[in-house]
């Protein structure tokens, strides 16, 4: 963990230091997610390295899929390590209101989290039998009613502040997640995209550049979210969550936190 945050920071500081030498023009939008190393390139992505386009994504299928599966009900207890609030163990971190609850709060009530499926279960009706429906790389501790808010909205720019959404925007027809995490739902829809493609009796999941996908197996816009993954690059809690279902769950990683360029090498 430790060595693959310094190589990050020194990949971000080597390209400030490119602006400040003239060598780079600085962007007036978000800067591309900056080509990164981690520990993980020559033993875990061995086989993906180099690649680029499809090759890439088919390598990474390949790499990701092998991984231990979770029943439904075991995703209660797995949230409850995997979004821990760093200031407060007894807590999660709730993904689009950004609030700390205690994790005894889990449930179906108001004032309750529960799990969210940041790719809408109903786009490929996978629902929650264990397979993408139980994969932690997409399940996240929310609150009862926003959670119910967002819906199987697809995700676009615009609309008007959810309750209790922490920033959060929704129109009819999709939902804008707060600034703070709008990489990390990227991340969860492209790693789900690369992780589902047709095999095992599951629907082929992709993202489109499209809203109100409903029940089809896809989830737009694909333009919006590569622009969230350069605006939002992973911080220390959203590595910390990939390295927990690692070690801990399902021992397989969303290479999208590892290697936030492969969005653009992919799409
Ligand atoms: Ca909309
Ligand atoms: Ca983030
Ligand atoms: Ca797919």
């Amino acid at each position: 963990m430790l060595a693959i945050r310094t190589r990050r920071r020194k990949a971000v500081a080597l390209a400030t230091a490119a602006v400040l030498a003239g060598l780079a023009a600085p962007s007036l939008t978000a800067t591309p997610a900056t080509a990164t190393t981690t520990d993980y390139d020559s033993t875990y992505y061995k086989s993906a390295i180099g690649k680029t386009g499809t090759s890439l994504k088919s390598s990474l299928h390949t790499i990701i899929s092998d991984q231990t599966k979770i029943s439904y009900s075991a995703v209660w207890d797995a949230l409850k390590a995997t979004d821990q609030d760093p200031a407060d163990s007894a807590n999660v971190i709730l993904l689009y209101s950004g609030t700390s609850r205690s994790k005894s709060l889990n449930g179906g009530d108001t004032g309750d989290w529960n799990r969210e499926h940041v790719w809408a279960k109903s786009h490929g009706d996978f629902g929650t039998a264990t397979g993408p429906g139980t994969d932690l790389h997409h399940l996240r501790p929310e609150d009862v009613q926003v959670n119910s808010i967002r819906g199987n909205k697809d995700f676009d720019d615009g609309g008007s502040a959810v309750p209790g959404g922490g920033g959060s925007l929704t129109d009819s027809d999709s939902f804008e997640p707060r600034d703070a995490v709008k990489g990390d739902v990227a991340r969860m829809i492209f790693y789900m995209a690369v992780r589902y493609e047709g095999g095992d009796g599951w629907a082929d999941l992709e993202v489109n550049g499209s809203v109100n996908n409903g029940s089809n197996p896809y989830i737009g816009k694909l333009a919006v979210l590569k622009a969230w993954n350069d605006e939002d690059p992973p911080d220390a809690f959203e590595e910390r969550r990939n390295q927990v279902i690692y070690d801990s769950y399902q021992h397989n990683r969303n290479p999208f936190v590892d290697h936030p360029e492969w969005v653009e090498a992919i799409w």
